[in-house]
């Protein structure tokens, strides 16, 4: 009998939930083996379950196509034709193509372009940094995601901190705003869930009746990117109608008269036909929202990939403060929890390392930047140019906006190209050295989530296969290949760990590497329940929940909640939309990850193709059938999927859901063909969900 043990471990995926993982193992050394991952039921958020893609996460770590040893491009770029090196010929090469490729151009034509193929802090931001910053490479702005928000939000709270997940169990009201948590978040739609059952009512505000939309009491289908619009008008009828909380904005807040007289170029009657609601409608959510309390919003990421992001995170984030939602624990707003966590970033990344002056180049804009030309094709300017490309944990072949510029990039022969990858992806294809990483059952790491409050350890549960090596490992061979001696860079990662956790701050009292090494997880040491602003103590600062923001002043920007349009919509360019008319959104798939797991057979047969979802009343007068192939494509680009017809869709928009894998698509495009480099109000972030299309059949529809 082989001996069996269980081990802890966390889900490394771009999810808020970051699950708690246990792994059976059977056997030992080089040839034990992972016979079974399941939730760990002793983790009270995530409870015991996984979702339907990393309940099959075995067979992504055996599975055979994985990336096993190093490889040397052999083909054309794009070809993926490689021939097998070893790992000391493959790390000599880098090196050696570096070295010189710095004495020509600088350190800085070197770019790493990472974002979460793993949420570890030791895989996805410590060694990595380190070495980046010692070689002094071209910094990354990490903008592909959440910075919007993430701006707009902490111009208002202060922080990436608000309510606890659990406690949405206990609102009255919830608002479910620009998220899909069945799909995005299934963790906390088990509270949400719960709090129906109470005979809480449930809003869900989005373009597309998604599953949690369908299962919510009510469904608002707004215009894409006008969701700051209708927040302002909701708030104009609070204040309007006194319903606001006088006593919380008066010891809570700042700037309140300030925002009373912006209001009143909101009325519902003029912002009806902005987001596309009627007045009523939006009369009658202002008063149920102020009126039922504890309300709790779960505003997530899908409105803020538009050209007014920030500004919609930060109006929906006012709401709260206005209501005194936040003085129970079941009330307020819930973006992420990533600024809870007190950890010692700078010992894990050594910013102090980053030469004084070193540019930072924009993830969203990667097209531009390896084509050093900009979307109007105008010299863009970058000196010295991108010469080298360093690619792990990211697949910006398939996920970067304005794919047709980011794959002429990726073409150029004078770019070389490392891609790290447990797979051969879009990515891979193009690069001239093919790095095995492991998955996260085979390197140690600790996990931050960013939908609850505990820290995850995760456990090496078995060996890594083939040749693999994870990224903390490559850096640490690099470093010594470049010659540097800093003995932070040959550190272990448990001691990146527990560099990570020697900050000082109550919230961390309690939470050392060994406890999170024998307990799997342990949540901060924070109130319970939580109720961060309850009697204010806001992040910003001014400590109060800011309408007002001197700081946004300070950059530039409006300092108090505005609507900025979509740069693509009907009415804020008329002149685009009569050409393309429809709207393009493309969210997360349920069975996918971003692009990751569209390899996965069993994932993939359950999503089938990728496809784009249409009202009936935009398809037929384009002569479009339920089931027909077409093509989308504005000014950009195009790709062809399969049309799908159905009234879950707001007529004059399109739903691609994503993100395909280009060779999994019809003709080597997904949707990013058509998607742009222009960037948000806030914080520099991508506006993906900022496109309008046309549609067009393929073929004659059959009679
Ligand atoms: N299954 C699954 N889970 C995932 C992911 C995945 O790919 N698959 N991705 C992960 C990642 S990286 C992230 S960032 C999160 C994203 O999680 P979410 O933020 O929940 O996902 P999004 O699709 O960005 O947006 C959610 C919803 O916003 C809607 N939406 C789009 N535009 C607008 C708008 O202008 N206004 C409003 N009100 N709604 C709008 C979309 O139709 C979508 O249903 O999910 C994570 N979890
Ligand atoms: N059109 C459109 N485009 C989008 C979005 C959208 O909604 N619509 N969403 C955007 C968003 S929210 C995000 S977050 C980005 C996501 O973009 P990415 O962060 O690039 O996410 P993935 O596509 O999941 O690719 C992650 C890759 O990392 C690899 N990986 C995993 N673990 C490791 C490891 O330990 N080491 C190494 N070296 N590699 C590893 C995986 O195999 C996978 O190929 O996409 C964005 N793109
Ligand atoms: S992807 Fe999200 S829901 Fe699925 S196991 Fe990972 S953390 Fe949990
Ligand atoms: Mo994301």
């Amino acid at each position: 009998m082989l001996s069996r043990k269980v081990i802890h471990a966390a889900c490394p995926h771009d999810c808020p939930d970051t699950c708690a993982i246990a792994v059976t193992v059977e056997g030992d050394g080089p040839d034990r083996r992972a016979i079974k991952v399941e939730g760990d039921a002793g983790h009270a958020d995530t409870a015991g379950f996984l979702c339907a893609k990393v309940s099959k996460y075995l067979e992504r770590v055996y599975d055979p196509r994985r990336v096993q040893f190093p490889l040397r491009r052999v083909g054309r770029k794009g070809e993926a034709r490689f021939t097998r090196i070893a790992w000391d010929e493959a790390i000599a090469e880098i090196a050696d193509r570096w070295k010189s490729l710095i004495a020509q151009y600088g350190p800085q034509c070197l770019l790493p372009y990472s974002y979460a193929g793993t949420m570890g802090l030791v895989q996805g931001q410590g060694m990595d940094r380190r070495f980046f910053h010692r070689l002094g490479a071209s910094l990354l702005a990490r903008t592909i995601c959440a910075t919007a928000g993430a701006a707009g939000y902490k111009a208002t709270i202060g922080a990436s901190i608000g309510m606890e997940a659990c406690h949405f169990a206990e609102a009255k009201l919830i608002l479910i705003w620009g998220s899909n948590p069945v799909t995005s978040n299934v963790h906390l739609w088990r509270y949400i869930l719960e709090a129906k059952k109470r005979g809480a009512r449930i809003v869900t505000i989005d373009p597309y009746r998604t599953r949690s939309a369908a299962a919510s009491d009510e469904h608002l289908a707004v215009i894409p990117g006008t969701d700051a619009a209708l927040a302002l008008a909701m708030m104009r009828v609070i204040v309007d109608e006194g319903l606001y909380d006088a006593d919380y904005v008066a010891r809570y807040t700042l700037g309140f008269d300030a925002l009373r007289e912006r209001l009143q170029s909101y009325a519902p009657a003029a912002v009806a036909p902005i987001v596309g609601l009627d007045a009523e409608t939006i009369i009658r959510l202002a008063r149920a929202y102020a009126q039922t309390q504890p309300s709790a919003i779960r505003v997530n990421y899908g409105l803020q990939r538009h050209a007014g992001g920030g500004m919609a995170v930060r109006a929906i984030a006012c709401l709260p403060a206005l209501v005194g939602a936040w003085r129970h624990p079941a009330g307020g707003i819930l973006l992420s929890t990533s600024g809870a966590f007190p950890l010692n970033y700078a010992a894990l990344e050594r910013p102090d390392w980053i030469p004084p002056g070193t540019r930072v180049i924009n993830m969203t804009r990667l097209g531009e930047a390896l084509t050093n030309r900009d979307e109007a094709g105008r010299p863009a300017g970058f000196d010295p140019p991108v010469m080298a490309l360093y690619v792990y944990n990211s697949n910006p072949a398939a996920i970067a906006p304005d794919q047709n510029q980011v794959l002429e990039g990726l073409r150029r022969e004078d770019l070389f190209t490392v891609a790290h990858e447990q797979f051969f992806t879009d990515t891979t294809d193009y690069a001239d050295i093919v790095l095995p990483a492991t998955t996260q059952l085979e390197h140690m790491d600790l996990v931050k989530p960013y939908g609850h409050l505990s820290l995850m350890f995760n456990e090496p549960a078995i060996a890594p296969l083939g040749e693999a090596k994870s990224n903390s490992d490559v850096f640490r061979r690099l470093a010594q290949a470049m010659g540097y001696a800093e003995p932070a860079l040959q550190e272990s990662d448990e001691q990146l760990i527990r560099a990570a956790l020697d900050a000082r701050h109550p919230w961390m009292e309690g939470v050392t590497f060994e406890r999170l090494r024998a307990e799997g997880y342990v949540r901060l040491n924070v109130a319970t329940p939580f109720a961060p602003f309850a009697e204010g103590g806001f992040l910003t600062p001014s400590g109060k929940c800011e309408f007002y923001s001197a700081s946004l002043a300070r950059q530039g920007a409006d300092p108090l909640p505005t609507y900025i349009p979509p740069r693509e919509n009907a009415l804020s360019n008329q002149a685009l939309a009569a050409r393309y008319p429809l709207a393009l959104i493309s969210p997360p798939a349920h069975n996918f990850l971003n692009s990751t797991f569209v390899n996965q057979d069993s994932l993939r047969r359950v999503e089938k193709e990728p496809v784009v979802e249409l009202h009936p009343t935009d398809a037929a007068p384009r002569g479009i059938a339920d089931g027909q192939m077409a093509r989308v494509f504005n000014d950009r680009g195009a790709f062809c999927v399969r049309t799908r017809l159905s009234e879950r869709i707001r007529p004059g928009v399109a739903y691609a859901p994503g993100i395909w894998w280009a060779k999994f698509s019809p003709d080597g495009r997904n949707v990013n063909a058509v998607t742009g480099q222009a960037l948000t109000d806030l914080g520099e972030g991508a506006t993906f969900y900022d496109a309008l299309v046309e549609v067009e059949p393929l073929e004659p529809a059959a009679e």
